[in-house]
């Protein structure tokens, strides 16, 4: 388990909902830190580490890489940081993510940031984002979607019913979509 005390935000939606845009928001007004479990697989690749290979083919087939690794991922950027309270961005993706999480670094989320947007807005998004990332192809992206309904969304239930979920409607304009998110932030840090 993690030795010090941190405070975490799930924060969930389907691909291409908005997540790392609003996340880089809820930085600036609220001091968070950032970890995009996406940004640390891709990074992982890029610095050619034993597991590089299975994540890319993981990550172009839209399947979700095991527990085992992305968990370490977190945990170490946690431990790293000095701060003591993150936003972990696009998991847990499935219930093996969610209980491994919970089981190894033993914290439960303060909430769970919820970006509901429908598929054909996500897709519109994704395939204009021109950053050059292997799974913003139609193809991956129509698996991400199905493995996203498959396995993600009953992962959002679990917590739902736990009260946990904050619902947000992602499908409006960026500074609409923050407006909502700091409405739910604010109560908690002011
Ligand atoms: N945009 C954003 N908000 C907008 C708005 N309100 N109106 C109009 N446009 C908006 O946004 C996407 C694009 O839309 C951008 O161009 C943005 O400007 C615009 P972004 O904020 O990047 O959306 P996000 O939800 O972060 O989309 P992303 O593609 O990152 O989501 P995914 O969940 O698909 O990607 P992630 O990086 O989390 O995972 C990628 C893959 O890694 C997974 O498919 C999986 O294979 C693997 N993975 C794991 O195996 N395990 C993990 O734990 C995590 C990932
Ligand atoms: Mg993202």
């Amino acid at each position: 388990a993690i030795e010090k005390k941190v405070k975490v935000v799930f924060v969930l939606g389907g691909p291409g909902s908005g997540k790392g845009t609003q996340c880089a928001n809820i930085v600036e007004h609220f001091g968070y830190t950032h970890l995009s479990a996406g940004d640390l697989l891709r990074a992982e690749i890029k610095s050619g580490s034993e597991n590089g290979t299975m994540i890319q083919n993981m990550i172009k087939e839209g399947k979700i890489v095991p527990s085992e690794v992305t968990v370490k991922l977190l945990q170490r950027a946690m431990e790293e940081s000095e701060n003591d309270k993150f936003l972990i961005d696009g998991f847990p993706r499935n219930e093996e993510n969610r209980a491994a999480f919970e089981n190894v670094t033993g914290i439960v989320p303060e909430f769970v940031l919820f970006f509901d947007c429908s598929e054909e807005e996500m897709e519109k998004r994704l395939l204009s984002r021109n950053q050059g990332r292997e799974d913003d192809n139609i193809d991956t992206i129509r698996k991400r979607f199905k493995v996203f309904v498959d396995s993600s969304l009953p992962v959002i239930e679990y917590y739902a019913s736990k009260e946990k979920v904050r619902k947000i409607d992602a499908a409006k304009p960026i500074g609409e979509v923050f407006e909502a998110v700091k409405a739910i932030f604010a109560p908690v840090h002011e």
